[in-house]
């Protein structure tokens, strides 16, 4: 790709015809306050190609971001496949992974209640294998034939274009409370999993059940899981709403700030693999992918880790340009019956010609093969290449090429897996894609305490915003099939009266469903804590409490109401970070207020700082006071035990009052980082 990078140019501006020019502020006209002339080719293509700026965004998943990095295999897995860059251990591959949310336009707030999407181009030798999946393992339909009705219901409504990058409203959940099958989607769209703390903290899923396939001939069904390894850490409602108004590119400026500061993203690729004779032994159907296989009962085997370490250069020549299709396989991995995933791989082409104006936009740098491209494709808008010779099959005069790879055998050549398949035309969905409700009550009862609070919540708020009672309670009916004490705990926060609960659901569980087992091994990296401070402050405690951090790689920010230097209380100087004004507490992991009476008492009389602690109190933020510090965290009215630190660390409040050194509280602030929420 990097052939097709312009070097940053230092030389004179010239027209797209390679003309110099004089002077790009001035239109010629016809003396100095006369018109503008039609003769000014300048002005006239500059406006032009400006006019032109535009592609149409994605029909979903139009806000995202991206980043290039590479996938490294453990171990050979010829056994299953024969995919080449899965073929050898320590086997690099280059990979450019986008992430997203699905509802919202280009423009909106990346921490919304949303399915976020996961895909990964893996630019391997034998050609682009695209896996296009979502931060949840399931999907709210099970036919590609339901997904208009499902975006439709989904996006903005069409008479006003409210909401925006929001499920709360009417169309949504008329639809879903009206399709059973999506249910099990619901719960863990209401799950945490919904609100990322960050892209680099959640899981991924390539969702279908996929067929890995042997030089032989031989398949294996696959399910694909992403590990993130910082663990799967979420925001809490209300940060994140905070969050979209004071930083609407959360997760983008995450994600960017952590590669641009060489702390790279890691995540394991696993699978689930099942024998094909397998195929009926489960009590769902693999082909359903409203399912997940439980861990449990098919463990997710390592197979290598996907690193991201370079931010593109131009975000719309890549992350804006980059086309997925979940048709885009290489030899060795092909596709089941799974309806969902059989329309997938008809529309994902389908839109890239809208999308990217026509038949050529795989060789746009960011889409290009590292593989060798040779076929008879000719033409159409944007063609970039110069082809000579002949552009049919079969030919005599071109030496008979580009010729069938198949022809002399060999690997790296894909063949369609040999599938035998018989039946009647029908449109009937089969028998055993029926059940709706076990897995969702399945996801319901592997959550802990404060995961199925928050699910509640999210029922409560989402449907809450919705304007049609007849809407609701058939919601909390459908609820009711999950479980009866969440459809009682809905029904009572809408006012409805709660709903019998259905007889005979499930109680069995998948603990690996649960965030609190899915911590990682990455510590505090990247961790952000915020130290406020003011003219006064002890900067010996700053001092030893940043170096304790940063050392485990948190990073420590002073805020004080203004940008600068402030005048720390052995007279020296502070610098200072970010000024207050410009940050918020959900911008933050953690808040450190260090000792010095001057200086607590001046955050004291300021509301943004009382704020700054309440509300990350509030959202179950560690807090670490010393001395005074204490102060501005009465003046925020927090329990009084909290402030007094006798609650800690169950409140994840730390004090250094005392005899407390700065380095025992910063460790006692790291291990609650740690621990996420
Ligand atoms: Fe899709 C984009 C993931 C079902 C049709 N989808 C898109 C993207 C992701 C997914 C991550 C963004 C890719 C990017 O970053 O450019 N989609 C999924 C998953 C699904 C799913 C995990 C279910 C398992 N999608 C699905 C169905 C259809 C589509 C059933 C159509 C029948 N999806 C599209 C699309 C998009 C898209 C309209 C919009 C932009 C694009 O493809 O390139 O074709």
């Amino acid at each position: 790709m990097a052939q097709f990078r312009a070097a940053p140019r230092h030389d004179a501006l010239t027209t797209d015809q390679g003309v110099r020019v004089d002077d790009t502020d001035n239109a010629l006209r016809a003396g100095t306050r006369g018109p503008t002339l039609l003769e000014d080719f300048h002005n006239r293509e500059k406006i032009t190609h400006f006019d032109h700026e535009r592609i149409p965004e994605r029909v979903v998943h139009a806000r995202g971001a991206g980043a290039y990095g590479y996938f490294e295999n453990y171990e050979p897995l010829g056994e299953y496949t024969c995919a080449d860059f899965l073929a050898e251990a320590g086997r690099r591959t280059p990979v450019f992974v986008r992430f997203s949310t699905v509802q919202g336009p280009r423009g909106s707030a990346d921490t919304v209640r949303d399915v976020r999407g996961f895909a990964t181009k893996f630019y391997t030798r034998e050609g682009n294998y695209d896996l296009v999946g979502n931060n949840m393992p399931v999907f709210f339909i099970q036919d590609a034939i339901k997904f208009p009705d499902f975006v439709h219901a989904v996006k903005m409504e069409p008479h006003n274009e409210m909401p925006t990058g929001a499920s709360a409203h009417d169309t949504f959940w008329d639809f879903c409370s009206l399709q059973p099958e999506s249910t099990h989607m619901l719960m863990w769209l209401m799950s945490d999993r919904a609100i990322p703390r960050s892209f680099r903290m959640m899981q991924g899923f390539g969702v279908h059940t996929f067929r890995f396939v042997t030089a032989e001939g031989r398949g294996t069904f696959v399910k694909f899981h992403w590990k993130p390894k910082l663990g799967v850490n979420s925001l809490v409602w209300d940060e994140a709403q905070i969050a979209a108004g004071r930083d609407p590119d959360f997760n983008r400026r995450d994600l960017w700030e952590a590669i641009e500061a060489g702390e790279y993203p890691e995540w394991e690729l696993g699978v689930q693999l099942v024998p094909e004779e397998d195929e009926f032994s489960f009590d769902f159907d693999l082909l359903d992918a409203t399912k997940i296989i439980p861990e449990e009962q098919v463990p997710v085997r390592p197979i290598g880790r996907l690193v991201l370490n370079r931010n593109p250069q131009n975000f719309f020549a890549e992350t804006e340009q980059v086309a997925f299709h979940t048709a885009n396989v290489v030899p060795g991995i092909d596709f089941t019956n799974d309806p969902l995933l059989q329309g997938r791989n008809f529309s994902y082409l389908d839109t890239q010609l809208i999308r990217l104006g026509g038949p050529n936009f795989s060789q746009l740098p960011v889409n290009r093969p590292l593989a060798d491209v040779n076929h008879n494709h000719r033409d159409g808008f944007g063609q970039q290449v110069i082809h000579p010779g002949t552009n049919y099959f079969p030919n005599s005069l071109g030496g008979g090429c580009p010729a069938h790879a198949g022809a002399g055998g060999g690997a790296g050549v894909f063949r369609h897996y040999a599938q035998r398949v018989d039946g009647e035309k029908i449109r009937v969905r089969s028998e055993s894609f029926q059940d709706h409700y076990s897995q969702a009550a399945l996801f319901w009862n592997s959550m802990s305490d404060w995961e199925q609070r928050h699910i509640v919540e999210a029922f409560r708020f989402e449907l809450g915003k919705v304007e049609s009672v007849p809407v609701r309670e058939r919601m909390v009916g459908n609820l009711a099939q999950v479980n009866g004490e969440l459809a009682a705990q809905v029904a009572d926060g809408l006012g409805l009266p709660a709903p019998a609960a259905a007889e005979g659901i499930t109680t069995a569980a998948s603990p690996a469903l649960s965030q609190e087992n899915l911590t990682g091994t990455g510590g505090i990296r990247t961790r952000k804590v915020a130290v406020l401070a003011a003219d006064g402050t002890d900067a010996s405690q700053v001092t030893a409490l940043r170096e304790r951090l940063t050392d485990q790689g948190a990073i420590v920010e002073v805020l004080a109401a203004k940008a600068g230097r402030l005048r720390a209380a052995d007279g020296n100087g502070l610098e200072v970070d970010r000024a207050l004004p410009t940050m918020a507490s959900v911008l933050y992991d953690a808040v450190v207020v260090p000792d010095g009476k001057e200086a607590v008492g001046e955050l004291s009389a300021d509301p943004a700082a009382v704020r700054f602690v309440e509300e990350a109190y509030r959202h179950g933020k560690p807090l670490a006071v010393f001395g005074e510090g204490t102060r501005l965290l009465t003046e925020a009215k927090l329990p009084e035990d909290v402030v007094l630190g006798e609650s800690a660390p169950s409140y994840g409040v730390f004090s250094g009052n005392g005899t407390a050194e700065p380095a025992d509280v910063a460790d006692a602030l790291a291990a609650a980082l740690e621990r996420h929420r």
